[in-house]
């Protein structure tokens, strides 16, 4: 299947969502159906399928240091997840870290 991914329409404002945070290269929504209490996507512009397809060291870098930055601007602590390939559980197939928060006592808590 080709055509624009469901994250670069969204990116496009094609596809209406709750954004959190943009510079040019990244762009962090709010997950549609979230899994914590905060759950937020951190998804780079330039589109790969999945994180392992990130070979420039600076660009993976740069993917994690926002996931940290908008992680913090949302909360102290956190988790950040990334599911890759269909039996890593990923279903978007455009490259995003999953940043979850605001449990009580832990994400084991509730
Ligand atoms: P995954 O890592 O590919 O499994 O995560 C995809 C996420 O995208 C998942 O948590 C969905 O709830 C989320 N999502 C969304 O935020 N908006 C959408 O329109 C669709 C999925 I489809």
């Amino acid at each position: 299947m080709s055509g624009p991914t469901l994250f670069e329409r969204i990116i496009a404002r094609e596809i209406p969502s709750d954004i959190v945070y943009e510079d040019a290269d990244f762009i962090a929504i709010k997950d549609i159906s979230p899994k914590a209490p905060i759950h937020l996507l951190v998804i780079p512009k330039k589109v790969t399928a999945r994180v392992d397809e990130i070979a420039e060291p600076l660009e993976m870098g740069q993917l994690w240091l926002t996931a940290v930055k908008v992680a913090r601007q949302h909360a102290q602590d956190y988790r950040l997840l990334v599911n890759c390939g269909q039996g890593g559980g990923q279903v978007v197939f455009h490259t995003h870290i999953h940043v979850l928060a605001g449990w009580e006592s832990g994400p084991d808590s509730d």
